[in-house]
């Protein structure tokens, strides 16, 4: 009937705590605004606009909405394949409400997506959904590689997006692309890997307080 399925959310995650989520902010917003300003990005501006020449501002080109998360799995109420089974899982309903310290390690910039990667402890991986990574190019990378917490998408992109271009990224360097190392930046070292894919690896990952839960909307 309805009323059961009413009860699978549209997804599970962790939220980020409000005062960190300003923080994670900010950062991006500091990311976004350096990165606009090196030259190595300016020489591969083509790769956001389309057109040589055409500038761009990080900061308008990306739209945020909602409240910081890293989504574990998304059931759609129930929709999705295997979603009652997250929802039943014994791992998830003990940890439903309570608080985790989320590991962001890295942010990447895509002309479609920026984001922060999420390293998740093996106590976090345990409510990590075991598919999680078979979707796109990146069948043979580990667990959690997908964890990420969504910033922004470009005009017309779904969220969904930020994930498969974290992957994308992963699979490139586990083919062994070391992409090019353009600088050693204040906050950690930025890589290159082509077709507008930039990761910043923090050099202190930022410890984001959260809360397991989910969300109807
Ligand atoms: P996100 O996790 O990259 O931010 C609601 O749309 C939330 O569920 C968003 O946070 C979104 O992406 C995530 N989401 C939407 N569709 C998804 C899918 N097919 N697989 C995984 N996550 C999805």
């Amino acid at each position: 009937g309805s009323l059961e399925e009413m009860s699978i959310p549209l997804y599970f995650g962790w939220f980020l705590l409000s005062s960190i989520q300003d923080k994670v902010r900010c950062t991006s917003m500091d990311f976004l605004k350096t990165l606009d300003t090196l030259e190595a990005f300016k020489k591969h501006l083509i790769d956001f606009t389309g057109k040589a020449e055409k500038e761009v501002d990080l900061e308008q080109y990306f739209q945020a909405k909602g409240t910081l998360h890293c989504t574990t799995e998304f059931c759609d109420y129930g929709k999705v394949e295997g979603s009652k089974e997250y929802a039943n899982n014994p791992a998830v309903k003990e940890s439903y409400g309570s608080a985790f310290e989320l590991s962001l390690s890295a942010l990447f910039v895509t002309p479609r997506t920026v984001g922060a990667r999420v390293s998740l402890s093996e106590e976090q991986l345990l409510l990590w959904p075991a598919d999680a990574e078979k979707e796109g190019e990146s069948a043979s990378l580990p667990l959690g590689s997908r964890a990420h917490v969504t910033l922004g998408c470009a005009e017309g992109v779904e969220p969904v997006q930020t994930g498969l271009d974290l992957l994308q990224i992963l699979a490139l360097q586990q083919e062994g692309q070391q992409g090019e190392l353009i600088e050693e930046m204040e906050l950690g070292s930025l890589t290159y890997y082509g077709e507008g894919r930039w990761l910043l690896g923090l050099r202190e990952p930022i410890c984001a307080p959260a809360c397991f839960s989910s969300f109807y909307g």
